[in-house]
C-alpha cells in the first residue's frame, strides 16, 4: 500500500528551484513536482547567474537544476528526483523501494546522464546553440540509443515496466526534442509511442521549443 504523500503548507512555497526553460535536466524535476502536485518557486539561472559566487556556493559545478528545499541545496537533476520522490511520495512507484524494480529504474537514470546526455542532448546543444562538439558523434550515440529503446519499448509501456516512474520523466525531454538536434524520431514508432504516454500523465507540462536551426545549405 502507498504511504500518504506529505502535505505542503499553502502560502510561499518551501521549494525553490533554479533552472532555464529549455533544459531538459531542468523539465524532469519540473515534471515531477508538478507531477507530485508540489508547489515551487521557479529562479531563472542563465550563464552568467550559473557563473556568479552566488550560484557557485549552491552548485560548485555551475550547472542547473539546483533544488532549494529549506535550508537543503540539492544538485543534479537525476539526485535531485530520487529525493523528492522519497521525500514526497514514500513508497510510491517513482522510485520503488524492491531492489529488482529500483534498479530497473536507476539504468535508466544512468543512460539519461549517459546516453540520453551525449547523444540526442549534445546534438540538439550543437544545433540550437552551436555547442562546440561532434554532430556525428552525438547522431550515432542517439541512434544506438533510440535503436535500444525502440526494442524496449515494444515489451513494456514504460521505460522500467509497467508504470511510470522516474525513468520516464528523466528520459523524456532531450527525447522528445530530439529533431531539434536534427535527430529524426520517425524510425522508432515505439518510442513515440511512449512519448505520448508520458505526456498523457496527469499534470503533464511539455517543454517549449527551442527555435529550429536552419538546415545547412546543401552545397551545389
Ligand atoms: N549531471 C547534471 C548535468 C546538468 C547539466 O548539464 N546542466 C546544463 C544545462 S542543461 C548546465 O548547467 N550546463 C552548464 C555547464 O555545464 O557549465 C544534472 O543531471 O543535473
Amino acid at each position: 500500500m502507498n504511504a500518504p504523500q506529505v502535505r505542503l503548507h499553502t502560502g510561499k512555497p518551501r521549494i525553490t528551484l533554479y533552472g532555464t526553460e529549455f533544459s531538459g535536466h531542468v523539465h524532469r524535476v519540473v515534471l515531477l513536482l508538478r507531477m507530485l502536485e508540489i508547489p515551487f518557486r521557479f529562479v531563472s539561472a542563465p550563464d552568467e547567474v550559473r557563473r556568479s559566487p552566488e550560484f557557485l556556493r549552491l552548485n560548485p559545478l555551475g550547472q542547473i537544476p539546483v533544488l532549494e528545499d529549506g535550508s537543503l541545496v540539492l544538485a543534479d537533476s537525476n539526485a535531485i528526483l530520487v529525493y523528492l520522490a522519497r521525500r514526497y511520495a514514500p513508497g510510491g512507484t517513482w522510485m520503488p523501494e524492491e531492489a529488482l524494480a529500483a534498479s530497473r529504474v536507476q539504468r535508466w537514470l544512468s543512460i539519461a546522464a549517459g546516453e540520453l546526455k551525449y547523444g540526442p542532448a549534445t546534438a540538439r546543444l550543437i544545433t540550437v546553440w552551436n555547442y562546440p562538439a561532434d554532430h556525428a558523434r552525438a547522431v550515432e550515440i542517439a541512434g544506438r540509443l533510440f535503436r535500444f529503446m525502440q526494442m524496449h519499448l515494444g515489451d513494456h509501456p514504460y521505460l522500467a515496466g509497467e508504470q511510470a516512474s522516474l525513468a520516464d520523466l528523466a528520459c523524456y525531454a532531450y527525447t522528445a526534442r530530439a529533431p531539434e538536434g536534427r535527430i529524426s524520431l520517425e524510425p522508432y514508432p515505439a518510442v513515440r509511442g511512449w512519448l505520448a504516454r508520458v505526456e498523457a500523465l496527469p499534470r503533464f507540462q511539455a517543454m517549449p521549443r527551442a527555435a529550429l536551426p536552419r538546415e545547412p545549405a546543401s552545397a551545389s
